[in-house]
């Protein structure tokens, strides 16, 4: 744990649209709720892979995109609950080293979508430190805009794995939702990158 812990002041939706805006041909994949709905917010695309509501799956789901796909940056966007629930995740990326992965977590160190209960963030749990300690390549905690400036390229271009962690605010942001039906998405994903071959 971490002892010093500063106030999150960025803006999920600002955050997440910054990080994306630069996703060149990269496979996205969204943690449940809310980093689905930022994702969306940041500008539906068939290479966006949205979760919806399959929490503690989001790392492994970007891990195996990554080890199928090693010529792709594969960013996985998801929240600090999601990745509490899955901090195995850690160690299985960190083993296999995929250099195309970067983790993201947008941290409103609180499970938002069910009521705001606090999360273990809020209580100096450091992810960034668990990534690192892991094995992951590049780990970092991100408060500020300047800070996130600085992460957009190492979190695109950095040989992975990469892990951050942008500390965001506990403000509700209006709800941007995605196509709902799995095998639409599968599918259109599969058909986006691997064309004919999809079918
Ligand atoms: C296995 C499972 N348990 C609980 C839930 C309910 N649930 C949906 S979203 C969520 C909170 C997610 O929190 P976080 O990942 O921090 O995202 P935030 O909404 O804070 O951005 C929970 C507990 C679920 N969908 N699946
Ligand atoms: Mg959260």
């Amino acid at each position: 744990m971490t002892t010093r812990h500063r106030k999150p002041t960025l803006d999920r939706r600002k955050a997440a649209a910054a990080i994306l805006g630069q996703r060149g041909d990269a496979l996205v994949v969204a943690g449940l709720g809310a980093p689905c709905w930022d994702t969306a917010a940041a500008g539906d695309h068939p290479l966006n892979f949205y979760t919806w509501g399959g929490m503690g799956s989001a790392a492994m789901i970007g891990l195996g995109m990554a080890l199928a796909q090693p010529k792709r940056r594969v960013l996985v966007i998801t929240g600090d609950g999601e990745m509490l629930m899955a901090l195995g995740a850690f160690a299985t990326i960190a083993v296999q080293q995929p250099r195309n992965l970067a983790v993201i977590v947008i941290d409103n160190e609180h499970y938002g979508e069910t009521g705001m209960q606090q999360t273990h963030t809020r209580l100096g749990v450091d992810l960034a430190g668990m990534a690192k300690a892991a094995g992951f390549r590049a780990a970092g905690t991100i408060y500020s805009t300047a800070e996130l400036k600085a992460w957009i390229p190492r979190i695109h271009r950095e040989p992975g794995p990469v892990f951050a962690a942008v500390k965001v605010t506990t403000a509700k942001a209006p709800l941007i939702l995605p196509a709902r039906d799995g095998t639409v998405l599968k599918n259109r994903f599969r058909e986006e990158l691997l064309g004919a071959k999809a079918r």
